[in-house]
């Protein structure tokens, strides 16, 4: 854990959260500024600061089961929802520990990969 990193103190509790899923490597909450109706982070207990330090194939499969499985719960799987890894500064990269957007309850471009 990096004590500085926000998500950090989220996951370990040390910063009160509602926890929309959690297991023993992966907590997801929602994101602080949502996008859509559905905006839930999703991230590693683990301090990772990026996608382009992720090395740890069972942990990424980890981290894209609990995506799945937290649109399950928020029961947006059917209609869809949008995934979204924002990685370091070009690509828009606000808060250096990996997490996974989850994007839904409303029609996204088909197509668009965004601004
Ligand atoms: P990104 O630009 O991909 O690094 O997105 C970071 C997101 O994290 C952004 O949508 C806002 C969200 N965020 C930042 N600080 C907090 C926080 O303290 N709590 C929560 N729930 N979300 C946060």
């Amino acid at each position: 854990m990096a004590s500085d990193c926000i998500f950090c103190r989220i996951a370990s509790g040390a910063i009160p959260a509602s926890l929309v899923y959690q297991d023993e490597h992966v907590v997801a909450f929602p994101d602080v500024h949502p996008q859509a109706p559905t905006h839930v982070l999703v991230v590693p207990r683990k301090h990772i600061g990026s996608l382009a330090e992720l090395d740890d194939a069972d942990l990424a499969g980890k981290l894209l089961l609990a995506v799945a499985e937290v649109a399950r719960r928020g029961g947006v799987a059917e209609r869809g929802f949008r995934t979204i890894i924002n990685t370091g500064a070009e690509g828009g990269q606000t808060v250096p520990h990996l997490h996974f957007h989850l994007l839904a309850g409303r029609k996204f471009a088909e197509g668009s990969l965004g601004e």
